[in-house]
């Protein structure tokens, strides 16, 4: 068990567990969580006993709602250095999981939004349950999908990922096998034994390759059918709509639909920042052509200007401070922000570039 109380780790076999254990908040990733786990998967890729690793979320609700982001708004009020240091040792984190040469099974039991998607779709397994609730809501807090989003976004059947981003839609288990963020389907009360038949596992004397094929028969053998794929029966609809090239062209051919769908779509895209649709947009196109690393150094500049700007402690205020729901975005509409705005989040930070080694 380690020092932090927010997060639990053990050794269950041959299997190292990582528990996130803050369920009043939904699981959501304290900077203290994000250093413990980072620092315990280095730990746990030189040590042989751990052959792979679990990541879960404690409580009946969330495997991780996202990133402590009222703790990130504080401290921007105060001006305090975790708005530069929260980003850059999550996305560190984040990058540690893509990089990590063991297996990595995450069981997304619940919840699981923005922060929560950094610490799990990364890895090699992702699990939905029937409580499985997808998202990378940023656009409704002023912010825009971080944590990978970028790579992970812009890799999707297109347009899958800009109409993920831009309207953070939710998905449940069927729609994220579709979607290929999840890999495995295994009902919630399955997951007990799951744990149990990878913890005794011996693999140790076994040839490494021979131990992805030992863990995906153990997942196949205990996956059940998630049923049909809603994402999948809206995919005309998405393809016709978000498949344009700049936002307002996305909002113009939803106000040319009369269909509910697209009004509802409209609706939606209403209620987001338009700076956030506006520099998503911009994100998931040059991340396209960029590789993962660099992904990430481009998401840390984009933190750092929406620190340093004003829809992101608008949408905090509106969502977990004061909970209207009424956040008054600056600027109001997408007409006004400005090519050189949406082109700032994007520029060079000199000292305090985002350094991955
Ligand atoms: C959009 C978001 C987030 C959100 C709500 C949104 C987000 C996030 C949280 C969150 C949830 C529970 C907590 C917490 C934060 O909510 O990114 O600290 O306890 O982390 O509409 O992007």
């Amino acid at each position: 068990m380690s020092g932090d109380p927010n997060i639990l780790f053990e050794q269950q076999g041959s299997i190292g567990m990582v528990t996130l254990d803050r369920p009043k908040a939904l699981n959501a990733l304290t900077l203290e969580m994000i250093e413990a786990l980072h620092a315990k998967l280095e730990e746990w890729r030189e040590d042989a006993a751990a052959q792979a690793v679990i990541i879960q979320g404690t409580g009946p609700k969330a495997f991780c709602a996202g990133g402590d982001v009222r703790a990130v708004y504080e401290a921007g009020c105060e001006g305090s250095d975790l708005t530069q240091r929260f980003f850059r040792e999550e996305y560190k984190l984040n990058r540690a999981i893509k990089h990590f040469p063991k297996p990595f099974i995450a069981l997304l039991d619940g919840i699981t939004m923005g922060g929560g998607m950094g610490v799990s779709v990364h890895g090699r397994y992702r699990v939905a349950t029937e409580k499985t609730i997808m998202a990378m809501p940023e656009t409704a807090i002023g912010f825009f999908p971080d944590v990978g989003g970028s790579y992970f976004l812009s890799r999707l059947q297109e347009p899958l990922g800009l109409y993920l981003a831009l309207t953070g839609a939710r998905l449940d288990a069927a729609d994220a096998l579709y979607t290929g963020l999840a890999t495995h389907y295994i009902a919630s009360d399955r997951l007990v034994d799951t744990i149990r038949e990878l913890a005794v596992l011996d693999i140790v004397e076994d040839e490494p390759w021979t131990w992805d094929a030992k863990i995906s028969e153990i997942l196949e053998r205990h996956s059940d059918v998630a049923g049909e794929s809603g994402l999948a029966k809206d995919i005309r609809d998405i393809s016709r709509h978000f498949g344009q090239n700049s936002v307002s062209a996305v909002l113009h051919s939803l106000r040319e639909d009369s269909s509910e769908w697209a009004s509802e779509h409209l609706e939606i895209l209403q209620k987001r920042s338009p700076t956030s649709l506006a520099i998503s947009f911009e994100e998931l196109q040059r991340a396209a052509n960029l590789d993962f690393d660099s992904c990430m150094r481009m998401e840390y500049r984009m933190s750092q200007a929406c620190m340093a700007g004003h829809d992101f402690y608008e949408g905090i205020r509106a969502v977990l401070v004061d909970k209207d729901h009424a956040p008054k975005w600056s600027p109001a509409t997408l007409d006004e922000v400005t090519r050189e705005v949406v082109q700032a989040h994007f520029h060079a930070l000199g000292e305090s570039e985002l350094v991955v080694a």
